[in-house]
C-alpha cells in the first residue's frame, strides 16, 4: 500500500495511490471532496486544517510500515482533557507539523512500534496547559513518556527509542560509522540555522555550502543511498528538514537543492520509498507556506 492522493477536481473525489496511479475510488459524483472528507474520512486526517480539506490536492499518508493503515489520533488543544500519565502506556507527544517531533515519529514507525507507542498530537498554537504543567515543562515537542519518565530533545529521543525498544537497529555498531554518525548528528543544528538564514538572502550562495556538505558526506559510504550506507538515525535526523527546505527553496527561491548533487537526489529518492517515513509526511506546499509566513513576511 502506498501514499493516497485525495483530490477534489470538479467536485468529484479521487483517491489514488502513489505506487498505483490508478484511482482506487473515483468519481464519487455529486459529493464534494471536502464534504466527503469532513463526514467520512476526517478521523484519518486530524492534522489538516479546515482550509486543507478543500485544497485541490492533499497528500494523505495512510499506510504503516507493515502495510496496515494507521488511524491518526485527534489533535489535543487547550480544551482537551489530559490523557492518563504514567499508567504504563508509552506515549509520544508530537505535533504533526513539527520537524523535530517528526524525527521521533519516523523512528517509532521505522522500528515498527506503532502498537507499542501511542501518538499524542498537540496543537502548538493552542496548547493544553497540562502539557507544560504536568507532562513536559519545556513545553516543546517531541517528548516521550516511558517507564514513568518524560524524555525530551529529539536527537536524544530517537537514540533512546532505538536503544530501549525492539525493531531494527538504527544506529551502527561499527566504530568508524558511529563516529561519523555523531559528527553528522552534531551538524544538524548548524545545517538548519544556515539554511533557514539563507531563506532571507540569496539562497543559492548561502544555502549551497550546507547542501554541499551533505553531498560530500553522502559520498563516504557506498553500500546504499543513505548517510552511513544503510538507513540510520542520521537519515531520520535530516529527513524532516530536507523535506521542508527542498520544497520551500524550490517554490520561493527557485533553487533546486538536487541540481548538481546526485548523491542528495538519490538520498531523497531512497528515503521517500520508506513507508515509516512516508506516513509522517504532510502536504509539502502546506509546510512551505509555514516557512514562507515565518521567514518571508517578517519585517
Ligand atoms: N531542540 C528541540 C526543539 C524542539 C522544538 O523546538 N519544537 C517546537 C515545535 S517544531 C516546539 O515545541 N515549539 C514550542 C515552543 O518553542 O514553545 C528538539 O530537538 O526536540
Amino acid at each position: 500500500m502506498g501514499t493516497f492522493i485525495v483530490s477534489n477536481k470538479s467536485s468529484f473525489l479521487t483517491l489514488s495511490s502513489s505506487t498505483n496511479p490508478t484511482p482506487t475510488y473515483q468519481h464519487i459524483k455529486g459529493v464534494p471532496a471536502y464534504k466527503f472528507i469532513t463526514t467520512t474520512t476526517r478521523f484519518l486526517l486530524p492534522s489538516l486544517s479546515s482550509s486543507s480539506y478543500i485544497k485541490n490536492k492533499t497528500t494523505v499518508t495512510m499506510a504503516t510500515a507493515t502495510g496496515f493503515p494507521e488511524v491518526l489520533p485527534p489533535i489535543l488543544n487547550s480544551t482537551s482533557d489530559q490523557p492518563p500519565l504514567f499508567d504504563g502506556t508509552t506515549r509520544l507527544y508530537i505535533s504533526f507539523i513539527c520537524p523535530y517531533a517528526q524525527r521521533a515519529w519516523i523512528t517509532r514507525n521505522c522500528k515498527g512500534l506503532q502498537e507499542k507507542i501511542k501518538l499524542v498530537p498537540i496543537d502548538l498554537q493552542n496548547r493544553p496547559a497540562w502539557y507544560k504543567e504536568k507532562v513536559y515543562p519545556p513545553n516543546k515537542v517531541p517528548s516521550l513518556e516511558h517507564n514513568n519518565e518524560i524524555k525530551g530533545e529529539s536527537l536524544d529521543v530517537i537514540k533512546y527509542l532505538d536503544q530501549h525498544f525492539e525493531g531494527p537497529s538504527l544506529y551502527p555498531d561499527d566504530p568508524s560509522k558511529r563516529e561519523f554518525a555523531e559528527e553528522l548528528l552534531s551538524y544538524t543544528e548548524t545545517f538548519n540555522t544556515t539554511v533557514t538564514t539563507s531563506f532571507k538572502e540569496d539562497a543559492e550562495t548561502q544555502a549551497g555550502a550546507p547542501f554541499d556538505y551533505l553531498e560530500g558526506a553522502l559520498s563516504k559510504f557506498n553500500n546504499g543511498p543513505f548517510f552511513l550506507g544503510q538507513f540510520s538515525l542520521v537519515d531520520i535526523a535530516y529527513a524532516p528538514f530536507i523535506e521542508r527546505f527542498q520544497q520551500f527553496l524550490f517554490d520561493f527561491k527557485k533553487y533546486d537543492i538536487t541540481e548538481g548533487r546526485p548523491k542528495l537526489a538519490a538520498w531523497i529518492e531512497g528515503i521517500n520509498k520508506l513507508e515509516g517515513y512516508k506516513q509522517t509526511k504532510r502536504d509539502p506546499q502546506e509546510l512551505a507556506e509555514i516557512y514562507k509566513k515565518r521567514f518571508l513576511t517578517r519585517v
